[in-house]
Parts: structure tokens; C-alpha cells; sequence
């Protein structure tokens, strides 16, 4: 056995001198000391030798198994070596080439007018809240005091999925929905994507942003609607600006009014955004009507509230100088890069 184990040894030292490549030494690896390598097999046919043999003959197999494993690590190392060095002979890389340039993209206009709005109005402890775009009609007409009968609620003027269930034309109601499930005070904000049955043209597009605001708790006045909404004009078109109010109407609120910000762009004097009126029709708002929060699971009594939203396209349509719609929507980043 002796033998064996000693020719096992010089026939593995050979073979592993001579190895070429790292896939001929890993497969010698597996030839003598594998599970069922040469060097294995005679370990464990050990179990026919004597009590005196086999402490000597199972040292003589460790003493050769050291030395393979270190053989074969050293001539690992080896073979690396020349591999890599082979590699960088035949590879060649020219690190003088300038690299490709990564195009770093921009954040779209009407993200970062939403972005803006929702900082001015978490910096007035507001939260921010979110809800279905495909929605039951009974809370994107109904609850908000919009009857069956009201022209906002014909085919021509909202996408309907059944009888009952309508792309939202407004994001007021995830405010209804706010108002059901949780008690004044509320103040939150609510920015997304709505739709009307509208066809498209320089000011029209049947998808849109809107963000809408809802405060509700005990006193809240039309006085806390108009600081409010002043408060936010400055901050979102700068501290100059000026606003003012003309009544208006809306199912949803009462008395409802139409807010004008003097021109950001020209002061007040008149010029191409402002169309020479020097104001700028900024959104709607009002307080909320009585039915609109009894509708909700609110008591008028107690509780009064006001609301107010605008389109986003339009803000920043007049914000960035952008004279059609559409280039919002088409996504050219020849376009899109500008802002
Ligand atoms: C609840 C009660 C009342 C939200 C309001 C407006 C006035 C308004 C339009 C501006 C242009 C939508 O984008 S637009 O077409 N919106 O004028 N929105 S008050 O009133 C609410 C909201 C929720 C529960």
C-alpha cells in the first residue's frame, strides 16, 4: 500500500507540474482527492489493514494530501497569474478613451410644480393624501353635491367605465373619501391625474393634473381660505404678487369664488402671459357646502371648511412660458430638457 500511496503521489506532482490551464487543475483535484479520487479511495480502504498499519499508512495518506493541496494552490496562483497576464497582453484598453456620457434626465414640469406646491403646503401642516383615479361616481358627483342631472355628469363631459364608475374628473374625491374615514380637523392636499371627456388642443387635454386642498375643523372662515391662499401665492410666484377674489360658482362649495394673482411675469403692467390684463386666473375655491360635509358624515353645526383647487398644466404653463399643452404630454426631451 505503501507503494500505491507513493506513486499516487509522484504521478499527481507530475501531472500537476505539467497542468496548462486552471480547468485541467481543478478536474486533476477532483481525480486524487475528490470523494472518489485516487488518494480517497485508499483512506478508506484502510479498514482491512492491521491495528500496527494503520496509524502509519493514515499518516502517509495525510502527508501526501498535504502536500498535493499545497502544490495545487501554489500552482493556482500560478496559472492566474498567467492568465492575467495573457489577458492584458491580448486585451487592449485604451484608458485615455473618454468615456459615455451618462445623460442625466430632468425632472418633469408638472412634477416639479407638484413638488413645489406640496412643500408650501407641508410647511403649512398639511398631509398629503391620495385615493383611486378609477372612481364610484357617488364620490366624484354625488357626496360633492353634484346631482344626476348636472351637466357635469353627461357622456360628453366625464369617461364613464359603467353606469356607475367614472375616471375621476376631479381629485376631490379622495377629499370626500378623507372626510368619510377620519374626524376635523383635516388638512390635506391632493395632487393627481384626472379626466374629462375634452378633445385636445393647445389648452385642452382629456387627462390633466389638478391639486385640491381641503381644511375642515371648528371656525374656519372665509378669512382662513383668504390668508391661506395668499400665503400660498407668494410663496409659489413670489413675494410681490398680489391676489384677488370674484364670486364664482361651484356645486361642491358656498359661497364659492375664482382667485386672480396680479402677472408674475410683467408685475400687473400687462404683457403677453397676462394677455394685457395684468392678473392671472389662478384656481377656485369656496367653503365647503353644508351637504357636502353632511354627505361626508360631517355636522355643519359643528364643523365648517373650506377647499379650493387648481389645474397644474395651467400653473405651469404660465410659470415656465409654455404656450401649448400638448408639449407636455408629447415628452420630446429636446422639449422637456429646457426646464
Ligand atoms: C370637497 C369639497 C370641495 C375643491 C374645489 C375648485 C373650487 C376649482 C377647478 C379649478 C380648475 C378644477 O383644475 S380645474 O378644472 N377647481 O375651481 N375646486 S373648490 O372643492 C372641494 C373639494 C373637495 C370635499
Amino acid at each position: 500500500m505503501k507503494e500505491e500511496i507513493a506513486k499516487i503521489g509522484e504521478n499527481s506532482k507530475n501531472e500537476i507540474n505539467s497542468c496548462k490551464d486552471l480547468k485541467q487543475l481543478s478536474d486533476l483535484k477532483v481525480k486524487y482527492l475528490g470523494k472518489k479520487g485516487e488518494l480517497t479511495v485508499v483512506l478508506r480502504g484502510m479498514g482491512s489493514l492491521s491495528p500496527e498499519e494503520r496509524p502509519v499508512i493514515g499518516s502517509l495518506v495525510n502527508q501526501v494530501r498535504d502536500e498535493l493541496n499545497e502544490l495545487f494552490d501554489k500552482k493556482e496562483k500560478e496559472l492566474k497569474q498567467e492568465e492575467l497576464k495573457k489577458r492584458l497582453e491580448t486585451e487592449n484598453i485604451d484608458v485615455t478613451e473618454p468615456s459615455k456620457k451618462i445623460e442625466l434626465g430632468s425632472l418633469h414640469p408638472i412634477t416639479q410644480v407638484i413638488g413645489e406646491v406640496e412643500e408650501i403646503f407641508l410647511g403649512m401642516g398639511y398631509e398629503i393624501a391620495d385615493g383611486p383615479e378609477v372612481e364610484k361616481a357617488i364620490y366624484n358627483f354625488d357626496k360633492l353635491n353634484t346631482p344626476p342631472d348636472h351637466p357635469a355628469r353627461d357622456v360628453q363631459d366625464t369617461f364613464y367605465i359603467t353606469d356607475d364608475i367614472v375616471l375621476r374628473s376631479q381629485t376631490s374625491p379622495v377629499q370626500a373619501r378623507v372626510m368619510e374615514n377620519q374626524k376635523p380637523p383635516i388638512k390635506i392636499i391632493c395632487p393627481g391625474k384626472v379626466y374629462r371627456s375634452d378633445s385636445i388642443d393647445a389648452t385642452h387635454s382629456p387627462v390633466f393634473h389638478q391639486i385640491e386642498g381641503l381644511v375642515v375643523d371648528k371656525n374656519i372662515s372665509m378669512t382662513d381660505l383668504k390668508g391661506t391662499l395668499e400665503m400660498f401665492a407668494k410663496k409659489c410666484l413670489g413675494e410681490k404678487t398680489k391676489i384677488r377674489f370674484r364670486p364664482h360658482h361651484f356645486p361642491f362649495t358656498e359661497p364659492s369664488a375664482e382667485a386672480d394673482v396680479s402677472c408674475f411675469v410683467c408685475g400687473g403692467k400687462g404683457c403677453k402671459v397676462c394677455k394685457g390684463e395684468g392678473w392671472i386666473e389662478l384656481l377656485g375655491c369656496g367653503m365647503v357646502h353644508p351637504n357636502v360635509l353632511r354627505n361626508c358624515g360631517i355636522d355643519p353645526e359643528e364643523y365648517s371648511g373650506f377647499a379650493f383647487g387648481f389645474g397644474v398644466e395651467r400653473i405651469a404653463m404660465a410659470k415656465f412660458g409654455i404656450e401649448d399643452m400638448r408639449l407636455l404630454f408629447e415628452n420630446d426631451v429636446r422639449f422637456l430638457k429646457q426646464f
